[in-house]
């Protein structure tokens, strides 16, 4: 009898066990994109989350959303903020809340529940949580901007700046948030420990316009006795900023704003902030740049200086700052933190005698170091990219950045160094002064950018080109700190429009980008001139600098692939006027003619040059160039404009970018379909932005493919890279592209692969095939620009390609390109969805295709080579299936298919 119970209780536990597991399950909540924030300022936050099940065709038909201030009202549906009811709706991402309006320093807690098209109810999602920030700007009255005696004008870094203050709690804390900005970059201590991984802030913004405050929770660092403990170092505020040598481009003046807001029990309240009793002093850190490295003395140590029971005595009072506080807002983005450490894999003596660790990887950060020595010996720390070809460290490409770290000791112990107020770009760092022999383990690279959840994953069957994609991700990672810079190393890092606009496709399939360009775009807004030009860096402190087609373009590019990859309208929305000032720039300087000309432009930056006096290069004309930005920006604005409601002007536009189409065409096009500069470029800008009647289409394809038969390379620079192997497959030309992908000879995106690159380089060939370098002047190794191949690799070697018609890859396509020898290759993405795979190999003259499409999502799949009635899917024949819709379409199989796993096999005709 009991065991017959017992099986009974077995036999329910399974079918319960079973019945939940077939349900469509609600997971992955996010709120602006993060999970459980603290700390926004949006009102109205858009709330998101994935449905997952283990069934095949899964959508979602009704969702209900809850809000409540705590999870017991959550659960006993009381005091409800917001209560959606069911609504019938497949929208499970971007779901904006609706409730009542939430108040300064709120945390709310959120719960979902999903209807699926196979009427199945979900049960409630686990609740999620946001909370406010600074709602209300009076609250930022209660703190005061404080600093350090004028110092004058800034000619040289000055010593860093330590603030601190004291305080007591006599009561049981319950929640505790801070909430922090300043001039210059912070690093924040409670009780002597570090409150946050995240490093740099306040981030880099245009200042001036938008001054970020980030939060921080630090509940469980409080005491009885407590001491807030802050260092201000120069950081892009007041350090070097920009080839010109200029310093102090936002101010001579740090800063540092502070509150601390307390809950206790009792449910009383207190803040701590930032007034005239704080203290200040100099410390350890002599000077400090971005550039060119920091200066730590350790004789002027400030031993327990952010501890309650030091005696600060000695310090200063501080001096408050009449500056403004109407230009905080909360942080869009996470903050730059160390993301992974690296282990030198040599330690060697160069030639010239250098004392030098390589950490196999060009990364960006700093080192941390174990050192010993005698009182008053300084260790010197220097960084480089590359060693030249006999083997020397060599940093002449670094132009005037010094990159150099001085640690000064003063005892015989052993000491453990990280700088703390700058950043490096490099591999190879060079150790003067030390007396002990440097072993692998004294040494630790820091690779700090800010934190991007991996989103995208890309391999195939050519290692070269593996290591191609690492690059482009390293690439990536090196450049994103913050803002998207063009390099890391030089005295530039500055946030090039150009370099962000062809990359940020594949930026977003490498990465979960949406808050960082939300957050850039944001400050290219903010830096806009009032004539519509864009400065030619973002955050801009090169002011001279305006305007450039393709750079500036990068003011609707941007937001248009977010839109693609995330489905993100309301950034749409917020960068709208800025695209319009931008596009109606080029309209009034374009006129009557609808022919922009002689304006500014970098034109194809950095394409092929040669020494032929037959052929000195690729120049495709700039005005050329800029017309057909021209074309694209208004269109796409025609389509934005559409998107967010506002028809009158999206005819408008799109009327616009026929007429400028027209005048292109009469200046541009010859009637036999050649344009006036026989480049690849030229061709490639005319093909993807449909600037030629579709009579001269084919003849320009021709011209184009004619083009990269004769030079079997590319001859393409910034502009054109990115779009060259698309355009290339499009015209049914895969077999051009693949022999661009795979050669290995300059030019190539190989050619640096083979020489050992681990990032991408600025040119073709900064390292030059007899092993010497390019100029010096502007040969950077980390500059993403040209991994904007990367897109192509995802998206037709892989197959994964989104469509705008149907943002964030609730529709989109999986077609796998074969080519270039390759035999696998595995793409996959996670979207805001769900997880996409892609994932191919011919084995035997068989191709094997293993798909995911996530829940509430469908693809059309194109099957290369095939024939319907060689197709089995899930081991079925495709012909027999009745509930697919497939189709033969030339040498191809299309399937539309629902959400769900897939293999599909067929004998694959070459
Ligand atoms: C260089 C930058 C950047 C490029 C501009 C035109 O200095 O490195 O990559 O966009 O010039």
């Amino acid at each position: 009898m009991i065991s017959k119970l017992r099986l009974f209780f077995v036999f329910i536990t399974c079918f319960i066990a079973v019945h939940a597991s077939s349900q469509t399950k609600v997971t992955d909540l996010v709120c602006e994109y993060m999970h459980n924030p603290i700390g926004i300022d949006i009102e109205k936050p858009r709330l998101s989350w994935k449905l997952i099940s283990d069934k095949h065709n899964i959508s979602q038909k009704a969702y209900e959303i809850k809000v409540a201030y705590s999870e017991k009202d959550l659960k006993a549906n009381k005091n409800l903020l917001w209560h959606s009811g069911k609504v019938e709706s497949s929208a499970s991402i971007h779901v904006q809340y609706q409730g009542q309006p939430i108040p300064s320093f709120k945390k709310v807690y959120w719960t979902v529940r999903v209807w699926d098209n196979k009427g199945k109810l979900s049960s409630w999602s686990e609740p999620s949580t946001w909370e406010t920030g600074v709602m209300d700007d009076e609250q930022w009255n209660r703190a005061s901007w404080i600093s350090v005696h004028d110092e004058g004008k800034i000619t040289t870094s000055l010593p860093s700046q330590y603030y601190r203050y004291d305080f007591n709690i006599e009561k049981k804390v319950k929640q505790a948030r801070v909430y922090i900005t300043s001039l210059g970059t912070y690093k924040l201590f409670l009780n002597g420990s570090k409150v946050s991984d995240y490093i740099f802030g306040p981030g880099w913004t245009s200042y001036h316009k938008r001054l970020q405050y980030q939060t921080y929770d630090v509940t469980e660092m409080l005491d009885k006795d407590n001491a807030v403990g802050v260092m201000l170092g120069d950081g892009w505020y007041r350090g070097r900023m920009g080839w010109q040598n200029d310093r102090a481009y936002y101010g001579d003046r740090l800063g540092l704003l502070f509150m601390m807001h307390l809950r206790f029990s009792d449910g009383s309240e207190k803040w701590i902030t930032s007034n005239k009793d704080w203290k200040w002093s100099y410390g350890p850190i002599i000077w400090s740049d971005h550039y060119d490295g920091e200066c730590y003395d350790l004789n002027k140590e400030l031993t327990g200086w952010n501890l309650a029971d030091y005696n600060d005595g000695e310090w200063h009072k501080v001096e408050l700052l009449d500056v403004t506080k109407d230009n905080l807002v909360a942080n869009v983005n996470e903050l730059p933190k160390i993301i992974k450490e690296l282990k030198p894999i040599d330690v060697f003596t160069s030639p010239k005698g250098e004392l030098i660790a390589d950490l196999g990887q060009n990364i960006v950060g700093n080192i941390r170091l174990k050192v010993k020595g005698l009182p008053g010996d300084t260790i010197i720390m220097k960084y480089a990219e590359v060693l030249d070809n006999d083997g020397n460290f060599y940093t002449a490409n670094l132009r005037s950045a010094k990159a150099t770290d001085y640690l000064i000791l003063n005892d015989e112990s052993e000491v453990v160094y990280e700088p703390n107020f700058t950043f490096h770009g490099f591999r190879y760092v060079h150790l003067q002064g030390l007396r002990n022999p440097l072993s692998k383990d004294d040494l630790t690279g820091l690779a700090i950018h800010s934190p991007m959840r991996e989103t995208g994953h890309f391999e195939c069957s050519d290692s070269l080109l593996n290591r191609l994609q690492k690059n482009i991700e390293w690439g990536q990672r090196d450049n994103f700190l913050d803002v998207p810079t063009d390099c890391p190393q030089r005295d530039e890092r500055l946030g090039w429009t150009g370099d962000a606009q062809v990359f940020s496709m594949t930026a977003a399939y490498n990465f979960d980008v949406a808050t960082f360009y939300t957050k850039w775009l944001k400050d290219l807004a903010a830096d806009q001139l009032v004539d519509g030009r864009v400065p030619v860096v973002i955050p801009d402190v090169v002011s001279k600098l305006k305007g450039s087609a393709a750079w500036a373009d990068a003011v609707i590019i941007v937001p248009w692939t977010m839109y693609r990859v995330y489905g993100d309208i309301r950034i749409l929305e917020e960068q709208y006027d800025s695209m319009v000032k931008w596009v109606e720039y080029m309209a009034r300087k374009a006129g009557k003619s609808y022919l922009w000309k002689n304006d500014f432009h970098w034109g194809d930056w950095l394409a092929f040059t040669s020494t032929r006096s037959d052929y000195p290069g690729a120049t495709t004309e700039k005005d050329l160039i800029a017309n057909s930005y021209f074309r694209y920006s208004s269109m796409l604005l025609s389509k934005i404009a559409s998107i967010i409601g506002k028809h009158e002007d999206s005819r408008k536009w799109a009327e616009l970018s026929e007429n400028v189409k027209s005048a292109f065409i009469k200046e541009f096009v010859t009637p036999n379909g050649r344009l006036v500069s026989h480049t690849q470029t030229a061709y490639l800008l005319a093909l993807s932005f449909d600037m030629l009647p579709d009579t001269l289409k084919p003849k320009a394809a021709n011209y184009l493919a004619q083009d990269v038969e004769k030079f079997k390379h590319l001859t393409t620079g910034f502009v054109g890279t990115p779009l060259l192997c698309n355009v290339l497959s499009d015209i049914g030309r895969d077999d051009l592209a693949f022999m661009l992908l795979i050669r290995k000879e300059y030019p190539s995106w190989l050619y640096p692969v083979t020489k050992g690159a681990t990032t991408i380089w600025e040119r073709w060939n900064c390292i030059l095939p007899d092993g010497s370098f390019h100029l010096m002047g502007m040969n950077s190794f980390n500059h993403y620009a040209y991994g904007a191949i990367g897109e192509w690799m995802y998206s037709y070697i892989g197959g994964i390609k989104s469509n705008s018609e149907y943002p964030a890859y609730k529709y989109f396509t999986l077609s796998p390109h074969v080519g270039g020898g390759l035999t696998y290759a595995k793409g996959e993405l996670i979207t805001m969805y769900g997880k996409i795979l892609s994932s191919w190999n011919i084995t035997n003259g068989i191709f094997n295709y293993e798909i995911e499409i996530p829940c509430n999502t469908s693809a059309k799949v194109v099957l290369p080579n095939a024939q319907v009635a060689d197709v089995l899917i899930d081991n079925k024949a495709l012909e027999n299936n009745k509930s697919l819709d497939f189709k033969a379409e030339g040498k191809n199989v299309i399937i539309e298919l629902g959400s769900g796993k897939y293999k599909i096999q067929y004998k694959y005709n070459n």
